[in-house]
């Protein structure tokens, strides 16, 4: 009995892992192991040799069982280290570093604008940038000879043949969309319409797919009056710095009176600062809608009158961070993107100054 403990709980001290564990188990106390062999040899003996025997071969099965629980828990106890030692992370290394996008400056502007006349109680409204003739010219009071009517300055739609559907237009400004926000809402109403608009233009100052953002305010009481305080309100905000306005008289067909605004700034050194010195610049057209634009909008002109204008955001976008060149903005020059965009999470408000 002491060579077969010393056999056993040698080979379980040395047992290698878990799977030997086992077949030392089942070769030692297994049923038909050798410890249990020897106890089923019990039988043969004389009772004074089985009092002697039974008891210390049982103690002998208690010791191999604890020896190899003890062992099996040394194991685990073993691979649990390894893995703590192989696995463990450090959770304090930075983040790996990962290509961040940047936000167009139109992108960052449209929100800019967006952010101050809602705060002065417009809302945005949006449509379709493909329009029939009607919502882009008739409605806005654009006659059938005008010249921005032509193929020289406005792409029309393809159209197969026999298609007699009136013609589809890329809409030349979103004054459509005033429109269409008139005829579902009525009045009063107060929105701004920010979106890309088309005109077959391409030089240094001009590219055939642009921004703007147009504004109207219709209620019983409306006047040009209204629209001076919004509009300096509006700079003022935009530029961070009291920006004084210069209204000179101008026609569109869609208002009546109409006015060009000019903003005032200074050209010192062949660059431009607003809100400072005595020089003027040309950004913004505004009027009092003309009757027959509200009348095309289901909107009585007997009962209701008020202003709207529109402004190119690109326009505003060079203006304000100093970019030189329009065609670039649109050119997706990843060295541009990154030194003129902004990050995703400097999100303008008026609070934060924008
Ligand atoms: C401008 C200039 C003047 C304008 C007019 C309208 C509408 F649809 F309400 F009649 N929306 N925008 C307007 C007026 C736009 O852009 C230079």
């Amino acid at each position: 009995m002491d060579d077969l403990r010393d056999k056993y709980l040698t080979a379980i001290a040395g047992a290698a892992d878990e799977s030997a564990l086992e077949s030392l188990r089942v070769t030692a106390v297994g049923k038909k192991g050798e410890v249990s062999l020897k106890m089923r040899e019990l039988g043969k003996m004389t009772p004074e040799e089985r009092q002697v025997a039974g008891p210390a071969l049982n103690a002998l099965k208690d010791e191999i069982n604890s020896a190899l629980a003890a062992k099996k828990s040394a194991l685990e106890d073993a691979a649990l280290d390894a893995r703590l030692r192989d696995e463990w992370l450090d959770v304090t290394l930075p983040a790996r570093q990962r290509p961040q996008g940047t936000i167009h400056p139109v992108s960052q502007v449209t929100e800019e604008v967006t952010a101050i006349l809602a705060d002065m109680g417009f809302a945005v409204a949006e449509g379709p940038q493909v329009e029939t003739d009607w919502y882009n010219f008739d409605a806005l009071n654009i006659p059938g000879h005008h010249p921005a009517r032509t193929e020289m300055d406005t792409f029309y739609m393809a159209r197969a043949e026999g298609d007699n559907r009136p013609p589809h237009v890329l809409r030349t400004h979103t004054s459509p969309v005033q429109i269409r926000s008139m005829l579902d809402q009525g009045a009063p109403i107060r929105i701004i319409c920010p979106g890309r608009v088309y005109r077959a233009d391409y030089d240094q100052t001009h590219t055939p797919m642009f921004h703007q953002v147009e504004g109207l305010a219709i209620d019983k009481d409306i006047s040009m009056a209204n629209l001076k305080w919004v509009l300096e309100e509006f700079f003022s905000a935009f530029f961070g710095t009291k920006v004084k306005t210069r209204f000179r008289a101008s026609h569109f067909p869609f208002t009546e009176p109409s006015a060009e605004v000019d903003i005032q700034c200074s050209w010192e050194g062949g660059t431009v600062k607003v809100g400072e010195g005595d020089g003027w610049l040309e950004v913004l057209g505004s009027g009092m809608v003309h009757p027959k634009v509200l009348e095309a909008g289901g909107i009585d002109p007997s009962q209701w009158q008020g202003f709207a204008f529109g402004m190119g955001i690109d326009r505003m976008a060079m203006l304000k961070y100093g970019i030189p060149d329009l065609r670039a903005f649109f050119d997706s020059d990843l060295r541009w993107l990154r030194h003129y965009g902004f990050s995703s999470l400097a999100v303008p408000t008026l609070h934060g100054g924008l």
